[in-house]
């Protein structure tokens, strides 16, 4: 029997994997979209025929009901969320009004309509903060270091209390940083890699970044779609964390950035106070054993890999 599949954050990078994963899969797709002025589509437009839109906001709980009720789904993914870190010291109250309490609105659409529907909340590695142990799993304490890391952890512990309270399946992935083409063009990796494409083509003259010391653990986004399916076909929901097992450096990123395009970083980049944060979280390392032995997930593009695939994706997209 068909399932229906119900999803917030569409238009990004993760809910466009997503949708391929579950289209791939026979799922009936359903996604919650915003109304914007001009619609944002770039991440969709190859499946956006096949996909079922619901205009709706995480701040609005009735729309969140009618969504609920329209879709009336197996399976909820909630991805929505004001996802970039540097915003959310500008938008600290947006932040924790949709990436926080935007959790709970949803929950309770879920809750007030079709509780028996298995939910998957999109918590973060950003909730761990500053380090307390290394490498993180499921059991390490969080200490968030921005509004976002914060909204996230509410975000957490509503989803874990919704599970204990009502016996929803509801399940949290504490996922590490995952990258891909279609990664917004302010978040780091991808900054890298669209002004490595501009300047090898002769459109840009520098790149202005913040801190480079800072350690990451990046995936690619197309493997971590699939951690998420896969949490809520499993017999108890749970929560697992998400990430590759390696840290790299921003420096890295940059290095191996600009070398594949016959480029010496040290040429182009330039330190800009404005990129650095209040607040910074130093050191990312996920350890995914439970992952790995329960779910049986497994990682299947590498960091540097995925860095070359995105300058190559970059050049392309410049070019056309
Ligand atoms: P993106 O920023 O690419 O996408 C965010 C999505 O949320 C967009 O579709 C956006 O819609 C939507 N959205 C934002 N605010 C609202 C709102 N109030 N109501 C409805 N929709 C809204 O994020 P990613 O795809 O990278 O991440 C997906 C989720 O996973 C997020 O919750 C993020 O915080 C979390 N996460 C991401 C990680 C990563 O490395 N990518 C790691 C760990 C967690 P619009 O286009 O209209 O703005
Ligand atoms: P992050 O991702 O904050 O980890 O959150 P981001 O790519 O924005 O930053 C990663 C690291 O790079 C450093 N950095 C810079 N970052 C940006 N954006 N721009 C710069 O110029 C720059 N220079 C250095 C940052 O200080 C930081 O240390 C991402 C988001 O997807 C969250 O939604 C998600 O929850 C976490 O990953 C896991």
């Amino acid at each position: 029997m068909t399932k229906n599949a119900l999803i917030t954050g569409i238009t990004g990078q993760d809910g466009s994997y997503l949708a391929e994963l579950l289209l791939e899969k026979g799922y009936k797709v359903f996604a919650l979209r915003r109304r914007t002025s001009v619609p944002i589509m770039e991440n969709i437009e190859h499946i956006k025929n096949e996909i079922e839109f619901i205009e709706g906001d995480l701040l609005d709980q009735g729309s969140l009901i009618n969504a609920v009720r329209i879709s009336n789904p197996d399976e909820v993914y909630n991805l929505a969320a004001q996802s970039f870190v540097g915003t959310s010291w500008i938008q600290p109250v947006l932040t924790g009004q949709s990436t926080g309490i935007g959790v709970t609105n949803m929950l309770e659409a879920v809750r007030l309509t079709k509780p028996e529907a298995r939910f998957y909340q999109a918590s973060s590695s950003e909730m761990f903060g500053k380090v307390v142990e290394t490498p993180q799993k499921e059991t390490t304490p969080f200490y968030p270091r921005s509004p976002y890391g914060v909204a996230k952890v509410y975000g957490h512990w509503i989803t874990v209390n919704y599970r204990e309270s009502y016996d929803m399946f509801a399940c949290s992935g504490i996922l590490f940083n995952h990258e891909s083409p279609r990664r917004g063009v302010e978040f780091v990796t991808r900054k890298v890699t669209d002004a490595v494409a501009r300047i090898k083509l002769g459109l840009q003259t520098e790149l202005r970044m913040g801190n480079l010391d800072a350690k990451r653990d990046w995936g690619f986004a197309g493997d971590y779609v699939k951690a998420m399916w896969l949490m809520l076909q499993q017999d108890q929901p749970e929560d697992f964390v998400i990430s590759t097992g390696e840290t790299h450096t921003v420096e890295e990123l940059v290095e191996i950035a600009f070398t594949h395009a016959g480029l010496n970083w040290r040429d182009y980049v330039v330190i800009d106070p404005k990129f650095v944060r209040p607040a910074e979280v130093d050191l990312l390392l996920g350890d995914c054993t439970k992952a790995k032995e329960k779910l049986g997930w497994k990682l299947e593009v590498g960091f540097e890999q995925m860095v070359k695939m995105m300058v190559e994706n970059d050049l392309q997209k410049i070019q056309r």
